[in-house]
């Protein structure tokens, strides 16, 4: 299995890299990614490629060359960021995520494009949010995402392309910092108390969302991509949750662990209208029926693992 990663160079692309490479071989896996800079950071731990997914022609080439047969389709400005500059997010959004379903199509690879809670918006049911429900979300980025989800199912039912995908929610991880997403407090919190023993909040203190720590999330991308097509009710795009809770939840548990950490709150008015309209929690039961989805990590060990990593920084 010949494996592309295409904006390789992020929060998720960073740490799938070592999962894929540990999974299906060192030298099948190839991280792509549009800045050089961040290209050579990825040649120390894998084969890597300098593509701006919108440049097809490039993007073909490097498909045909390395013979690749799976696409992990990264490529995306998050909610916060694509609220700053909706027509880009828009363009690089569906521009990477058209070029990789046609290229998948051609070249009859599978592909992973990550969906998001953003998919969903105000008027979805926000608590145990059902795998099909009402998805009308209200910034650019949800709107990328739902139709992500229309043009991968698509593809799927008019051209037979493999293409699969879940919704994460904000992924809490120690690896490589997240940028510009509405969720990212949740890892902020954890540099900002060891750094400087203080962190200040965007999201108002009583917000739930659901999130995910890294380890679960990277399963989710291979254990779905390996399941049987058979099982597969749904493709684009599953529920998948491993902990809900507030600010104010999760500043309280690493209070018990750090009692000098204070917090406060200065509430972005665009994170806040973001993270209202998003589930407080969902149901991920149609993951686990249908391929087997069981995340291991709740919020009290998540905790106790990324403090311990994130203290070894030596910030
Ligand atoms: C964001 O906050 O934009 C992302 C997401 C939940 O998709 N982390």
């Amino acid at each position: 299995m010949n494996i592309l990663v295409v904006g390789a160079g992020g929060q998720i692309g960073t740490e799938l890299i070592p999962h894929l490479q540990k999974n299906y071989g060192y030298d099948n896996v190839i991280a792509a990614d549009v800045r050089p800079e961040v290209v050579e950071r990825l040649s120390n731990i894998s084969r890597s490629i300098a593509l701006d997914a919108l440049d097809v022609k490039s993007y073909s080439a490097i498909i045909k060359e390395n013979r690749i047969d799976r696409i992990y389709n990264l490529v995306a400005l998050l909610s916060a960021t694509g609220e700053k500059n909706p027509q880009l997010a828009w363009s690089v959004n569906m521009g990477a995520l058209l070029n990789s379903l046609e290229l998948a199509r051609e070249f009859k690879c599978s592909i992973f494009t990550p969906s998001s809670i953003g998919a969903f918006g105000n008027n979805t049911p926000h608590d145990n949010t059902p795998q099909d429900t009402v998805m009308r979300p209200n910034t650019m980025y949800g709107v990328c995402k739902v139709s992500g989800e229309l043009l991968s199912d698509y593809y799927h039912s008019r051209f037979g392309v493999d293409s699969r995908s879940v919704r994460f929610p904000g992924i809490i991880s120690n690896g490589c910092l997240p940028g510009g997403g509405t969720t990212d407090y949740a890892v902020e919190v954890f540099y900002e108390i060891i750094r400087k023993g203080t962190y200040t909040c965007q999201i108002p203190e009583n917000t739930y969302m659901d999130m995910l720590y890294m380890p679960d999330a990277l399963e989710a991308t291979t254990q779905l991509m390996d399941a049987d097509p058979a099982t597969l009710i749904h493709r684009n795009s599953f529920n998948v949750t491993g902990m809900s809770f507030s600010p104010k939840e999760l500043f309280s548990a690493i209070c018990k662990r750090v009692p000098s950490a204070k917090f406060d709150y200065n509430v972005d008015p665009v994170k806040d209208a973001i993270s209202a309209s998003w589930p407080n929690y969902m149901d991920d039961s149609c993951a686990r029926k249908e391929w087997g989805w069981k995340p291991k990590w709740g919020m009290e060990e998540m905790i106790d693992d990324m403090l311990s990593a994130i203290r070894l920084k030596q910030l």
